[in-house]
């Protein structure tokens, strides 16, 4: 009986390894690692880069699945590429200015087109385009100037190259592609990010994505896994790289094994309202990022007019950060390297609320109160700030049972009207108190 049991358990390990992926075997984060884990938690705010040759195309980063565009026919636009207004001490600058700590910009999307110099293909922006240079090296050299760190964001699928092959679920309608072996791609991805961990000074992490790709999928949920990325391999060659290096995988799924920080897609921790997100029952108990769009898009798109407003913004940060949670708020800069005016704003706007309020955010936790659509809330030490996002003259906090010596209006020594009770905290806001974007209160705990 006991040897069933032993057989039965060794049977769901190796099936669950089926469906997830194994990861770096016995995986213990280096001191240089806990710290760079500290140091994300508290940095809470990082600026998303789309960028690729489809920003020509002005029709987002998965256009060449969308548009179904042909190999060959797609391969002609690094010719167009020419990103001569590009100037990354102005994007630095800008991410400072938005209270940004960090970049993670896309060094190759699923298109498979490289935005580095890179010795594993010729179809990179200095190979193949007119341009002729290195974006992310100018970058990396900015950040470091200025103290804002990068991490690069790596696609694991690929709708160019033969030896992603077997090929995933997306890009099927595109002609043209061909087959190859997949142990030859995994050393493609192997060279590719040694490359990046060795060329361009310390990386503050690796932002994977496309896992998903190579899932089953009945349309509502994610089923087997067809093919072994060896994470085990590559997980292990980014830590022994860079110890400090940040892995994070956009796999919708539990963290795995060698990963340092868990993200989540347009939505809040565990929310799921996307419907291909990570489930609450999947939240791990590494650091938290949440990515969100500025518009409805991540790679440039001409057509998109939905650009959120300052409210939603500076709401949809509070909120992340009432999870513990970072946001990477995302750009996908224009083919001539400059970004849209009104994401601009949206990243001016961000720093001026910051600037004002931004105590409240860096460097807090969650706070004992889950976010609601009323409020938020973020811990340092014995401080609690309390966002309140509506307008209301009164406000009940259910559950919220902590013990209190004084709750102010932030930034100011006036009293709150309040009551504890056994339910929780109610709180009176006159409405001249109430702030249209978010009322902050601080409460001193005894
Ligand atoms: O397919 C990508 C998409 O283009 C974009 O990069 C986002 C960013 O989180 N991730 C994938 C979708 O899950």
């Amino acid at each position: 009986m006991k040897h069933l049991t032993k057989i039965c358990i060794a049977l769901i390990l190796f099936f669950s390894l089926l469906v997830q992926g194994q990861g770096q075997k016995n995986y213990q984060p280096s001191p240089e690692n806990l710290e760079a884990r500290q140091w994300f938690q508290d940095a809470k705010f990082g600026l998303f880069v789309h960028w690729g040759v489809y920003s020509i195309l002005g029709d987002g980063e998965w256009v060449m699945n969308n548009q179904n565009i042909p190999v060959d026919a797609y391969e002609k636009l690094p010719a167009f590429f020419n990103p001569i207004d590009f100037d990354a001490e102005e994007w630095v600058k800008m991410v400072k200015d938005a209270g940004m700590k960090y970049i993670t910009i896309t060094s190759r999307h699923h298109d498979g087109f490289s935005m580095f110099d890179t010795k594993a293909s010729d179809y990179n922006i200095v190979d193949s385009t007119p341009y002729g240079k290195d974006v992310l090296k100018q970058l990396a050299d900015a950040c470091r100037k200025e103290d804002i760190k990068l991490f690069f964001y790596y696609s694991l699928l690929d709708w160019n190259r033969d030896d992603y092959y077997p090929r995933g679920r997306t890009g099927t309608g595109i002609p043209g592609r061909g087959e190859g072996e997949w142990k030859d791609y995994i050393e493609f991805m192997k060279t590719q990010l040694t490359e990046l961990l060795t060329n361009y000074g310390d990386i503050a992490g690796i932002w994977f994505d496309g896992h998903w790709d190579q899932k089953e999928w009945d349309g509502k949920k994610f089923g087997k896994l067809k093919v072994d990325w060896h994470y085990d391999e590559i997980y292990k060659l980014i830590h022994d790289l860079q110890p400090q290096c940040l892995i994070g995988n956009n796999h919708h799924i539990a963290p795995i094994e060698g990963e340092d920080f868990q993200m989540f897609e347009k939505d809040l921790p565990g929310r799921n309202t996307t419907g291909f997100g990570t489930s609450e029952s999947d939240i791990g108990q590494l650091p938290f990022e949440v990515c969100e769009t500025i518009n409805g898009s991540w790679g440039f798109n001409l057509q998109d007019r939905k650009h959120k407003s300052e409210k939603e913004l500076v709401q949809y940060i509070v909120k992340a950060a009432g999870y513990g949670s970072n946001l990477l708020l995302n750009v996908g800069p224009m083919p001539n390297g400059k970004i849209q005016d009104e994401h601009k704003e949206s990243l001016k706007q961000m720093g001026d609320w910051l600037r004002k309020n931004g105590e409240t955010i860096y460097g807090t936790k969650a706070g004992p109160s889950g976010p609601t659509d009323e409020y938020a809330t973020t811990q340092k030490g014995k401080t609690i700030y309390v966002h309140l996002l509506q307008n209301k003259d009164v406000v009940f906090m259910e559950g919220f049972n902590q013990r209190i010596k004084q709750i102010t209006y932030y930034g100011t020594q006036q009293k709150v009207t309040h009551e504890l009770n056994d339910y929780g905290l109610l709180l009176k806001i006159p409405e001249g108190r109430q702030d249209p974007i978010d009322t902050i209160l601080e409460i001193t705990l005894r």
